[in-house]
């Protein structure tokens, strides 16, 4: 194995590392974080020892064999939820790796980006291309990736209305902006006056308080003379999804991505049929999607609004998660 200054002992969020070599065979290298966005599957998962997968850092050292490798000591990569896949799946060669039964999960499957080294996989780390910075990048590796992929099979044209419920969180910010760069007229959908002032200064065409406005359905479809022609779900909590068949035009497409763990989708059957819906899950994305998301971040058309917080602040992040008060992303800085 070839590598660069690698010590004994690291930070890791929840459990302390023991500080045991760390081994990296055959198709892994080892990446040193600067930073990790922290997204609400972390904690709808927060299961496993190390979360997180969000992350951008440098490698460091990588395995012997991987003499093939796309990637090399010195590189800036990103580490996103899917850390590996088999590559050799009739999934992984349709493109849907994500879908791998052999997948592996960062944070979930494997040790996640909440540490300051991580093991990953050289096929799957996501080449961070110059011109942005780590903690800018760090959310595009999850919440931009997800929501890109998602706007990017939504059926949707330039010109026609999307509708984001969750607009102000760390997807849905980001889906507006994707959203944006297709062409698309946005609804912002979530609450507060901060994710109002938030959701239209990157560009949504109108705001609904789903708190306060009394009939969503009404609202949206005189907005859109007579219904959107997409609803891209990114709430983490089921009330999201509620009325998005009965505001979306005859065509449209529901998008389901926040994942409310246990809850179960609720659509009328007969308007499903009669107004020709297509109803959708849309889960991460696999490489390129991740390289295309990156590049239109590295162009400047899509930038995360986060605040930085250290290492040791996760579980105050994960509170203001639960109350829904994070406006855009906290990015977690691992030297801090
Ligand atoms: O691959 C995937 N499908 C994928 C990838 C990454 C994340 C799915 N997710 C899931 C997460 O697990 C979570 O369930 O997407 C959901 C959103 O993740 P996030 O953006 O990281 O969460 P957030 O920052 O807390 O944002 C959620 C927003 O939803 C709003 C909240 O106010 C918050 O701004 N919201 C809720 I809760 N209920 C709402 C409602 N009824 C709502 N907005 C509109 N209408
Ligand atoms: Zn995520």
């Amino acid at each position: 194995m070839a590598s660069i200054d690698i010590p004994k002992f690291q930070t890791a969020a929840v459990v302390d590392h023991s500080g045991a070599n760390i081994r990296i065979d055959h198709r892994k290298c080892l990446v040193k974080l600067e930073c990790s966005g922290a997204c609400h599957t972390d904690l709808h998962a927060a299961l496993g020892d190390w979360p997180g997968h969000e992350g951008v850092g440098i490698i460091v050292a990588i395995g012997n064999s991987t003499a093939n490798s796309p990637v090399k000591i010195g590189d800036r990569v990103g580490i996103k939820w899917l850390a590996d896949s088999c590559l050799n799946c009739e999934d992984c060669k349709k493109g849907r790796e994500q879908n791998c039964s052999k997948a592996k999960l960062s944070g979930f499957t494997v040790d996640g980006t909440f540490q300051e080294y991580v093991v990953s996989f050289v096929n799957h780390v996501t080449p961070i291309p110059e011109g942005i910075a780590s903690d800018a990048a760090a959310s595009v590796l999850c919440a931009g990736v997800t929501v890109y992929r998602a706007i990017k099979y939504s059926q949707t044209n330039p010109g026609d209305w999307i509708v984001l419920p969750g607009a102000g969180g760390g997807l849905g910010h980001l889906a507006i902006q994707y959203a944006r760069v297709r062409g698309l007229r946005v609804i912002a959908v979530d609450t507060g006056a901060h994710k109002k002032e938030l959701c239209l200064k990157l560009g949504a065409d109108k705001w609904i308080d789903f708190m306060e406005c009394k009939d969503i359905v009404s609202e949206i479809k005189s907005i859109t003379s007579g219904g959107a022609h997409s609803a891209v779900v990114t709430s983490a909590s089921a009330s999201g999804y509620q009325q998005a068949v009965d505001y979306l035009r005859p065509g449209g497409t529901l998008m389901a991505v926040g994942l409310p763990g246990k809850s179960t989708l609720e659509a009328s059957i007969f308007f499903t049929v009669f107004k020709s819906i297509s109803i959708l899950g849309s889960y991460v994305g696999n490489r390129q999607d991740a390289v295309e998301a990156i590049d239109i971040a590295a162009r400047g058309q899509v930038t995360v609004h986060f605040e930085t917080k250290g290492l040791k602040d996760l579980e105050e992040v994960y509170e203001g998660m639960k109350a829904g008060k994070i406006a855009g992303r906290i990015v977690l800085d691992m030297s801090k």
